[in-house]
């Protein structure tokens, strides 16, 4: 993880005066609320829809890609939040494209997408719209995840922090303070899916504590029918991230309803 650059860092401000324009940035939205609130009204997990231009395991997702465009459809079509892919360099997406989603107007949550190594890296999702954040156990020792989520809740952000295997599992379990964690079924280094991943590290014990800390889990990667949402609801997840499946149907609202 260490040659992952933090490209937009480069030439950019430092910290100080970023914490300036935090002080007069507008109040975030509840991320975590309204996917309760979705799950609730629904009985169905909440969704968290994603915009996304491309990915390393498959390409080039989407043609004439528009962010704002999708973003407003998804929000039609019922997601209860939004995902934002910002990384450049292997999901060719930006902040630019964030905040763009921000100043159309539209009211979902919006979760930044990309891979935090640096707190500057918060403060600049803050600036450019991010009601949360996604932090990835595979590249955060303990003590930076916990000093993050610090971070996120000072700054009034949500922190999604994502799990792939029962040993990361185990270590945001023993985390305080966490209230969303997602479980990824792709496997970040072979890109390979499977989402009994989500069944297996909420079987027993972890699922039982998960339930005693009222933790949310997002059922995460690979979903592409309603029987794949209905397993891993089965499983315990009370939302979903989909990406692929709806980015590519030439209407990405509609694509949520089927
Ligand atoms: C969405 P999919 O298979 O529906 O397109 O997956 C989302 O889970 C995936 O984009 C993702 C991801 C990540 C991307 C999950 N965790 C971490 C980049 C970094």
């Amino acid at each position: 993880n260490k040659d992952v650059e933090v490209s937009q860092m480069k030439g950019k401000k430092p910290l100080a005066s970023l914490k300036k324009f935090i002080d007069n940035a507008p109040p975030t939205r509840d991320f975590v609320g309204a996917l309760k609130a979705a799950h609730s009204r629904t009985g169905l997990p909440g969704l968290i829809a994603e915009v996304k231009k491309a990915s390393p395991s498959r390409g080039i997702l989407r043609e004439n890609f528009d962010p704002v465009e999708i973003a407003q459809a998804y929000e039609k079509g019922g997601a209860a939040c939004l995902s934002v892919l910002t990384d450049e360099k292997y999901f060719k997406g930006s902040f630019e494209n964030l905040e763009a989603i921000r100043n159309a107007g539209v009211k979902c949550p919006l979760l930044c997408k990309e891979f935090v190594i640096d707190a500057w890296q918060i403060y600049y999702a803050r600036i450019k719209g991010a009601d949360a954040i996604l932090l990835i156990a595979a590249v955060l020792p303990d003590l930076d995840i916990r000093y993050m989520v610090k971070i996120c809740k000072l700054l009034g952000l949500a922190a999604l922090v994502e799990v792939h295997d029962e040993r990361e599992m185990d270590r945001v379990l023993g985390i305080e303070g966490i209230e969303l964690i997602g479980i990824n079924n792709r496997n970040l280094e072979t890109f390979e899916v499977d989402i009994s991943n989500t069944k297996k590290l909420l079987e027993g014990e972890r699922g039982q504590l998960i339930r005693e800390k009222d933790i949310i889990v997002v059922g995460e990667s690979g979903l592409f029918t309603p029987d794949h949402v209905a397993y891993v609801q089965e499983a315990g997840v009370k939302a979903v991230l989909v990406g692929e499946s709806i980015v590519k149907q030439s209407d990405p609202g509609k694509g949520i309803a089927g």
